[in-house]
């Protein structure tokens, strides 16, 4: 992937800072969205299926093109339900024209985790927008039915270790499944417009298969109110894996700085940035306030 080093040089820092200002005002101003989990899940996913299309091993997919507006990717079905992220975030093009679909839907992941109380996400611009989908690589991202060996696979596949795989799942904090989209139903735990490391809490309570008429996924044995998918469950079953959910559990810290550097390799699979190319690091609109 080749950067536009000229677009991106040409930009400076509060151009960008600019951007993230507008997507986190409008963030705010649709918290109740989702029936209260607000743009934040919704956002991270987007730029998490933009990036986690990547495969090491032939250097294709990854968010450098914003391959999802077109056919196939645009029709996988673990992209069902993003299209209103992808709308969300479309003013922004018609408003700034110069940033990339890339760098847009990336820059939206970064907005929702920090505006969430997450960690800072180091963010590089220079994205490109393909002009067709042939670049696109449908059927990449992970099916939810599966289990901890078929997760260590794909993770691999995209150049991830144990460790960073289930930091990136720690994502699973924010916002929640919608049956119209994925067919599973429910968030992860109460604090769904939070980012924090309450979904390894949760994941580690008892769980129990829920009797329902829609595909196998888990509630928890307590209230019934939460959900676990079967590849979060399997987390907990591998003990490559298990060992860094109690990591996680226990200490919300190391889970930030290990989720900053794991999401900020995500959104950058696949692209070179020249060494003189220096990451962001964007303020947060509290900290502006
Ligand atoms: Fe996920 N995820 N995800 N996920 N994900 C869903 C929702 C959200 C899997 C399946 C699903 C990551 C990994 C996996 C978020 C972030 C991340 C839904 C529900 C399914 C299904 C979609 C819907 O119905 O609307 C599977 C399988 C995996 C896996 O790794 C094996 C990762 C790595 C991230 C990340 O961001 C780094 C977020 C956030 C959501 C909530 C979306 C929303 O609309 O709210």
């Amino acid at each position: 992937a080749t950067l536009n080093a000229a677009a991106a040089s040409s930009k400076t820092f509060n151009d960008y800072q600019a951007i993230y200002n507008d997507i986190a005002e409008k963030v705010r101003e649709n918290d109740e969205y989702d029936g209260g989990a607000g743009y934040f899940g919704i956002l991270t996913r987007l730029a998490w299926h933009s990036s986690g299309t990547y495969d090491a091993s032939k250097g294709s997919g990854g968010s450098f093109g914003g391959n999802m507006v077109f056919a196939p990717e645009q029709y996988d079905g673990a992209n069902a339900g993003l299209a209103p992220a992808r709308d969300f975030l479309s003013e922004f093009q018609y408003k700034y024209p110069w940033i990339s679909r890339g760098d847009l839907w990336t820059l939206g992941g970064v907005v929702a985790v920090q505006e969430a109380g997450g960690p800072k996400i180091p963010w590089r611009p220079g994205r490109v927008n393909a002009t067709d989908g042939k670049k696109g690589a449908p059927n990449t991202l992970p099916d939810a039915s599966r289990d901890g060996k078929y997760v260590k696979g794909l993770f691999g596949r995209m150049g991830f270790n144990e460790q960073e795989t289930v930091a990136l799942i720690g994502a699973h904090c924010l916002g929640k499944c919608h049956k119209n989209a994925s067919g599973y139903e429910g968030p992860w735990g109460p604090s769904f417009n939070m980012f924090t490391n309450d979904f390894f809490n949760y994941l580690l309570k008892d769980w129990q298969v829920k009797q329902w008429d829609g595909p196998k996924q888990y509630e928890d044995v307590e209230t019934k109110l939460f959900m676990m998918l079967p590849t979060d469950i399997a987390l907990k079953e591998e003990n490559y894996f298990l060992k860094w959910v109690k990591i996680y559990a226990d200490d919300e810290k190391k889970f930030f700085s290990d989720f900053s550097k794991a999401f900020a390799k995500l959104l950058e699979l696949g692209i070179q940035f020249p060494s003189s190319v220096k990451p962001f690091e964007f303020k947060t609109l509290d900290e502006q306030e």
